[in-house]
């Protein structure tokens, strides 16, 4: 399987997130990339390759125009504001909640960063954007692969995508590569894609911008929002709107699940997939649902990985992976890989 790693991610290193009252250093870092990328040279999985950053053009299928322009300049803006900014990470400290205005685009840099984020746990950096657009550039290069007749291909990159929605960041995510593979198998051709999401959170940018449409079905497995991140979308009772009613899936399950329960709702999540009759397939792959995570509550093995990757195997659909959450830093190379070690077995 060919992996197409995003070299540029280091480039995005968030210092600290706001956790509960407390800036903590964040749980989302460089290191993660690299154990993964060790692990796939460990065990010869396949090629690993670079590929170029993708255009405002590739970005603007998925994303708004406003907020990719305030992305780009975003970090130019803080620094400029006071050149102490230099030594610190760009958060929100003001959002507009219900009643509040979002067609206005305030002069004041704090008021556009709350416009275009939802929570104060996603550090905008120096490099944020060269790291989200080369991970975007990997994306589209997978998606190069599986047009020209690949079983299936990963794209190695952080910051992670799955919560950034058409014109917001959250979740430590900015640019949503989920996304941008899905509307570019699209735009190539595929009739019908579907986005399977293993991630321990619900995928709210994802599920947000295919809500409509009846072209993309999502799928989410994850943490119960009554209690989990995002909290605000995810649950059962959300099924697509319009034309994509019926073409969104959230299985959410409580605290605790062990791969048992998870296990019987991908099978559920998988049944579906076939039913809507995909060309292709985009698995958005947090291994967060680890036992071992630091902020996450269900409770899968390393060896629970294997199963995952064979489980997705026999939906026997050419596939994307792109790399989401997983916050055990020691362990996530060896679980990641092993999803992927199960699917070519
Ligand atoms: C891509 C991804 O996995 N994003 C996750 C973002 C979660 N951010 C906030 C998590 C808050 C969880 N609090 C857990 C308390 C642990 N002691
Ligand atoms: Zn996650």
């Amino acid at each position: 399987m060919r992996t197409f790693y995003n070299a540029s991610h280091n480039l995005h290193q968030g210092r600290f997130e706001m956790h509960r009252g407390a800036l903590v250093p964040c749980f989302e870092v460089a290191s993660r990339a690299d154990f993964v990328l060790a692990e796939l040279r460990k065990r010869n999985l396949g090629p690993i390759e670079n590929a170029p950053p993708a255009t405002i053009e590739a970005l603007q299928r998925v994303h708004a125009p406003r907020y990719l322009d305030f992305l780009q300049g975003a970090w130019d803006e803080w620094v400029a504001l006071d050149p102490a900014n230099a030594q610190r990470d760009a958060i929100g400290s003001y959002w507009p909640i219900r009643t509040f205005r979002s067609d206005v685009l305030p002069a004041n840099f704090h008021a556009r960063l709350g416009l275009f984020s939802y929570d104060a746990a996603s550090p905008l950096t120096a490099g944020t954007w060269e790291a989200a657009r080369g991970g975007a550039g990997c994306t589209l290069a997978g998606v190069s692969c599986l047009q020209q007749g690949e079983r299936a291909a990963f794209v190695l990159t952080r910051p992670p995508g799955h919560h950034a929605g058409h014109d917001f960041f959250g979740g430590y995510c900015f640019i949503n590569n989920a996304a941008v593979a899905a509307q570019a198998l699209r735009d190539g051709g595929a009739r019908r894609v579907a986005i399977l999401d293993v991630d321990y959170h619900h995928g709210n940018g994802t599920q947000a911008i295919f809500y409509a449409r009846a072209d993309v079905f999502f799928a989410s497995i994850h943490g119960d929002p009554l209690t989990e991140y995002p909290y605000w979308l995810g649950y059962a009772d959300e099924r697509g709107t319009g034309a994509g009613e019926g073409c969104n899936l959230n299985l959410p399950l409580p605290r605790g699940t062990d791969f048992a329960g998870w296990r019987a709702a991908l099978k559920q999540a998988l049944q579906a997939i076939a039913g809507f009759g995909a060309d292709a397939l985009v698995v958005s792959l947090g291994v967060d649902t680890f036992e071992g995570d630091p902020i996450a509550g269900f409770h899968l093995r390393s060896d629970d990985y294997l199963r995952m990757g064979e489980d997705i195997a026999a939906a026997g659909l050419s596939t994307l992976f792109t790399f989401e959450g997983g916050y055990a830093v020691d362990e996530v190379g060896t679980n990641a890989v092993n999803v992927f070690q199960g699917f070519i077995s």
